[in-house]
Parts: C-alpha cells; structure tokens; sequence
C-alpha cells in the first residue's frame, strides 16, 4: 500500500434505493473506531467529515422506474472530484452510503488512475453484479447500476460523461448469488471476471482472487476494492436491508482483506450499504471495520511470504 496517508470521505448516500438508513452509515464507522484502529495500524487518517451533494441538476429520467436520479447525479459529481483531490494525497476509503456511491467513487479513481498512466481494476465484492442500465432495471434503484455506468454501457444519458471509462475485463466480482437475467445476460456477453458462491464452494475463495491479484500485479495496475454489507452472510452481517443468505463467512471475509493487504496492490476502497438502523449492537460496523483493518495489515503474525499473487 503506497505512502500511509489514509483519507476517510464520509459519503452519506440513501438515495440508491427507496429503503432509507444508509445515511448513519459514516458515523457508524466513526463510532466503531475507523480511526483509531488505522491509525494503530500506522496510518495517518485525514477524515473529510461527511460530504453533501452538490445543487440538484435538471435531468429527465430514462422511464419512470427511476428514483432519485438527480441526486445520483449529484453525488457522482461531487465523489468523483473529491476522490480525484484526496487520491493525489493518500489512499481514500469512501464510508458510505449505497451503493451508488460507486458511481463517483470508481469514476474518481479511474480519472486518477488515467492521470498517472496506471492501468485501473475493480474489485466488487457482492451478493449483487449491480450491472443494470436504467432501461433493464426492474426496481428503478440505481445502486443496482453502477458497474454498468462505470464500464460505459449505453442507457445513461444525464449522468456525467466520463473521459475514462473501466475496462470491463479489468473488472471482478466475487460473492455473486442475486444476479437478475437482464444482468445474467448482459455479464454474459462481457469480459467481466465473475465468481458466484459455487465457484468459492468449489475452489476456496484465495483462488479466484489470487488470479485476478496476479493479473493486476503484471499490469502494474491501481486497484479500488468496492466492498458491500451484503457480500457477507447476513448472519454476521445483518445490518443491510435486502439480506440474501449464503454469503462470505468470517473467515473468508478475513482472508479477502488479508490477501489484498498482503498483494499491496490496493489503493483505495468502498465500504457500502451498511443500515446502522438495522443493525445489532453495531456488529455490522464493527465486523465492516475488523476487515478494513485487515487489509491495511492487521495480522495474528506476519507472513514470511509475502504477494499471495503468486501463491494460488
Ligand atoms: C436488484 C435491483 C441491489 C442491493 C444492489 C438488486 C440491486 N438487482 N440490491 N444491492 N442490496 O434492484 O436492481
Ligand atoms: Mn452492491
Ligand atoms: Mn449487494
Ligand atoms: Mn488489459
């Protein structure tokens, strides 16, 4: 991980789906101790405090479905600038928020990468491919669409035009098990690495991520992690407001984080959907920042082999 400047922007984005609560989700964070764990860890933490969207554009949703398009709009502004300012200084880590944070948040980081000459990866780990247009999208929820705009899909017209879109073949989701058929199709016919719950039943999870480590690693590439409640199992991770069963374990969850931290390949990431309203006892936050520590180095002991790139 370059330098040890760790920059917390507190992105509280509620307006990705109609269910409200996300919004609590930065102080949650705060609350668990994000600070004090990093910086134990020995970062250095700037934390922005929480951001506001900027004024609401004049924008005409594609079909009546969509909610809240302009303050998506918005905010996919107003993060990717701030994520473009605060990568030149450390690493970001965007404490959301939905999911439609990511709009902003991966475009940001695209841009900087961009502006460095760096090859640009994503890891999106999810119950959830969130690879709807606004044209397939049944629910009209735009965190269920940002890897479609990211990767510059058609269908987004009225949200920013980027100069630099993601490669959809530098792009991996792991944790998949609520995947709608319009997604199923359109993944289908895209480069986009993809791992379900089976494939992590049937290889262990250090495989999938070990080759995409690899890959990053060969490219000399820039790596933004987007992490989302629901890619864990809701019974350690409850505070999220569409649960689906089957997700990561503690351990797996914890290996992930462990992985990324020791591929040094990251530099910056997303802690999304998280619902402090339906949490319990805050063992959600706290689960959510336990594995934030972990990829910024929390270990029992060191490893004498370093890069798990090359060991899976
Ligand atoms: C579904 C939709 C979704 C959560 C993303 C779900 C999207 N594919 N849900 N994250 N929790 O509505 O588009
Ligand atoms: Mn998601
Ligand atoms: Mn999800
Ligand atoms: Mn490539």
């Amino acid at each position: 991980m370059s330098g040890t400047t760790t920059i917390l922007i507190g992105a509280p984005v509620d307006c990705g789906k109609r269910g409200k609560g996300c919004l609590m989700g930065p102080d949650a964070y705060r609350v668990a101790g994000i600070k004090e764990i990093l910086t134990e860890l020995g970062r250095d933490i700037r934390d922005l405090g929480n951001l506001a969207p900027g004024p609401l554009p004049e924008v005409t949703p594609d079909n009546d479905r969509i909610h809240a398009m302009a303050e998506t709009v918005a905010w996919t502004r107003t993060l990717m600038q701030a994520g473009r300012d605060a990568a030149k200084l450390g690493f970001p880590i965007f404490m959301g928020g939905d999911h439609a944070l990511a709009m902003g948040s991966v475009a940001g980081m695209i841009q900087h990468a961009a502006d460095l000459g760096r090859p640009f990866y994503l890891l999106w780990l999810d119950a959830h491919s969130d690879f709807h247009t606004p044209q397939s999208s049944g629910s009209g929820n735009l965190h269920g669409t940002p890897v479609a705009y990211l990767t510059g899909r058609d269908g987004f017209a009225g949200f920013p035009t980027l100069d630099h879109y993601l490669e959809p073949s530098h792009t991996c989701m792991i944790g998949l098990r609520s995947v709608d058929p319009a997604e199923r199709v359109a993944l289908k016919k895209s480069p986009v690495r993809r791992y379900d719950m089976r494939a992590i039943d049937e290889t262990g999870i250090a495989r999938p991520l070990g080759d995409f480590l690899a890959e990053v690693e060969a490219a000399n590439g820039m790596l933004h992690v987007s992490l989302d409640v629901d890619f864990l199992d809701p019974s350690i991770a409850p505070a999220v407001g569409t649960t689906v069963p089957g997700g990561a374990t503690f351990r797996e969850a914890h290996l992930v984080m462990e992985m990324l931290h020791d591929s040094g390949l990251v530099t910056s990431l997303d802690l999304v959907e998280l619902n402090p309203f339906m949490d319990e006892r805050g063992k959600t936050a706290q689960l959510m920042v336990d594995l934030t520590a972990s990829l910024f180095g929390r270990s029992v002991f060191d490893r004498p082999t370093l890069n798990h790139a090359r060991r899976f």
